[in-house]
């Protein structure tokens, strides 16, 4: 390959590339940015060591006690640099309403002034020398795996090494993306800066971050540009921003389904194995779910992981609905987990693990409010302050951020799917849609038909948590927990869910049964009620019972759920009143919140698929009948 001149920075393009498309994009990026430096990552052991020893030396990473955490780093971000910023997040199309109320909008023309070419009064474009200093790493990475129908290859350029790293354990990322790509394979690229040029001789802070944050989705072109952010869902590009922004306009145009979902598979005792899809929100439990050990007394019963954040589905040749996990890590919660909530991501943790935010032991272990075990009398807190017990009784203080994290190779996990790389992905029997709501919805309901499944995911309802900043704890509409991540215009997505589904149906296939669940109900007494966690498997198993066609239920006005004694209580106290107060339906509080669900409908007014307005007017018939 011809190595285009550059003023300044040698590109160092290796010989394995051989993409001139994507060689000249790298020269225009390096040159905007104004890089010191230019370095293709490969992928390898030895890169991710060196660079990990990188980010020990410029104070980014600490390295845990190898004995006690063989191979493992804890970051601390900047105080500011903790969560996704849903308010800075843009789906910037042509036309404005193709982006739909839920989203933030702006002009593609006026987002590119501002980022890329500079402003008509001469304001310089953000990017422009936004990597003076810094070396910009080109991250090559398949979403899903490599070679896949169901894949799409992304490049990151990024000047933060703590991305390239975490996007080694949660992509497949490296060297053979090339092969993959050959000479003109396309790829959606992805540019990050942490939007802290530096000046010749000065140290780069531990966390750098900027004030101004921006992260941008051109749908139309199939580009991201995120700016300001080193965190999470806003700088690791093919999470978030691809697998759920960029991959839901895809498969929308080609007829596939990019979701917030884990996927698991259950075995039942006698060796069948069904596969699930589950939607929640960000931190409301999904790799716990995904990870699910049944309890004891459900002998026979094994749940397997094919990912735990989000999936890729599509239709097969047989007419059924397949699912990838397009990551190959998880970058999951670490407030809370421990062995009993989640012993096989306690076993994932083990070694080859990057914590962020998480607090430090004194003999240079992680920890985090709900771990195992007693708690220290002394800690180095998520932001480097001293912590013990009496300084959070007196303050408040938490230990861990709330958002803390883990970034672990799915390979790590003792319950690993062996399909969980199938090219040819896994055929769904089910979907699952929670919410996390204190009262009103009940514990499990099975939809009667695809355009009640559809109502149910639309509708759904959640309270907000520490994954992304701003105020917690407050329900609101959370459609297909992908109110934070949707692509396009809601209104379109229900729309092409509904013409999905419509489309396989003509077709003869069966189509995946639709639940929607409500781990979080609480009583009188502010707890929750419902064990969750390992017991979760006995809505599980109710859910296979009624996929086979064996499992009772009962209908409500909102669709079928179990009576007390068609759920398995073996090795559980829950009493009948106790399960009253999870699976009731209040009518007053349920008016009320059919007025919340028109609301969002008429927020999405114009683009919503008549099909769901008549399922709640008969809802609320039903309702007013009851
Ligand atoms: O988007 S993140 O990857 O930071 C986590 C989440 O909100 O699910
Ligand atoms: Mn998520």
């Amino acid at each position: 390959m011809n190595q285009p001149v550059m003023e300044g920075v040698s590109l160092n393009v290796p010989a394995y590339v051989r993409h001139p498309r994507l060689v000249a994009w790298v020269a225009e990026m390096a040159a905007l940015t104004g890089a010191a430096a230019v370095s293709w990552c490969d992928g390898s052991q030895d890169e991710y060591d060196r660079l990990c020893a990188e980010l020990v030396v410029g104070g980014t990473f600490k390295k845990l006690n190898p004995e006690l955490r063989p191979n493992s780093f804890l970051a601390c971000s900047d105080p500011s640099d903790v969560a996704r910023v849903e308010d800075r997040t843009f789906i910037c199309c042509e036309q404005k309403d193709d982006a739909g109320p839920t989203n933030n909008w702006m002009a593609p023309a006026e987002m590119r002034a501002l980022l890329q070419t500079g402003q008509a009064d001469g304001t310089p474009a953000l990017f422009a020398g936004c990597m003076k200093g810094r070396t910009m790493y080109v991250v090559p990475f398949s979403m899903g795996p490599l070679g896949s129908h169901i894949s799409h290859i992304g490049i990151e350029l990024s000047d933060s090494p703590y991305v390239a790293v975490n996007m080694r354990i949660m992509t497949r990322m490296g060297r053979a993306v090339f092969d993959v790509l050959g000479t003109d394979g396309a790829f959606v690229p992805c540019m990050h800066t942490v939007g802290a040029p530096l000046q010749p001789g000065e140290k780069s802070a531990a966390w750098p971050c900027n004030k101004t944050k921006y992260i941008v989705h051109y749908p139309e072109t199939r580009e991201i540009w995120s700016y300001g952010s080193g965190y999470g869902g806003n700088a690791l590009l093919g999470k978030k921003c691809f697998a759920l922004r960029i991959a839901s306009n895809m498969g929308r145009a080609q007829g596939w389904l990019a979701e917030h979902m884990l996927i698991l598979g259950v075995t039942n005792p006698a060796g069948k194995k069904y596969h699930v899809a589950a939607a929640f929100p960000s931190a409301c439990g999904k790799t716990n779910f995904a990870m699910l050990v049944p309890p004891t007394s459900f002998e026979g019963w094994k749940v397997t992981t094919i990912g735990d954040d989000i999936a890729w589905i599509k239709p097969n040749a047989d007419g059924k609905l397949h699912a990838i996990n397009p990551e190959s890590g998880y970058f999951g919660v670490a407030p809370g987990t421990n062995t009993k909530t989640n012993p096989n991501c306690m076993d994932s943790l083990k070694s080859d693990v990057i914590f962020t935010n998480v607090a430090l032991t004194d003999d240079g272990d992680v920890w985090w409010e709900g771990i195992d075990g007693e708690t220290p009398a002394h800690l180095i807190d998520w932001q480097g302050k001293d912590w013990t017990p009496q300084i959070a009784r007196e303050t408040g203080a938490k230990a861990a951020h709330p958002n803390s994290r883990f970034t672990v190779a799915a390979t790590n996990n003792p319950a690993l799917d062996v399909d969980w790389d199938n090219a040819e992905g896994v055929p769904i029997d089910a979907f699952m849609f929670g919410g996390r709501r204190s009262t009103t919805v009940p514990l499990v309901t099975e939809a009667r038909d695809w355009a009640e499944g559809v109502y149910m995911a639309a509708t759904m309802g959640s309270e907000t948590t520490a994954a992304a900043a701003g105020a917690v704890g407050q329900v609101r509409r959370d459609p297909f927990a992908m109110l934070p991540f949707m692509g396009y215009h809601m209104g379109d997505h229900f729309a092409h869910w509904l013409a999905l589904g419509a489309k396989l149906a003509q077709g003869g296939a069966a189509l995946p049964k639709v639940y929607c669940v409500n781990w979080f109900r609480k009583g009188a007494d502010g707890k929750f009620v419902w064990p969750g966690y390992g017991d979760n498997m006995r809505v599980l198993k109710w859910m296979i019972e009624r996929v086979e066609g064996s499992g009772g239920g009962e209908e409500s006005v909102f669709g079928v759920s179990p009576r007390y004694d068609d759920l398995n209580w073996a090795g559980l106290d829950f009493s009948r009143a106790q399960y009253q107060s999870v699976i009731s339906i209040d009518r007053a509080a349920w008016l009320t919140e059919l007025g919340l669900h028109g609301e969002l409908f008429a927020q999405l007014a114009g683009r919503l698929p008549a099909q769901l307005l008549a399922t709640k007017a008969r809802i609320e018939q039903q309702l007013e009948a009851a």
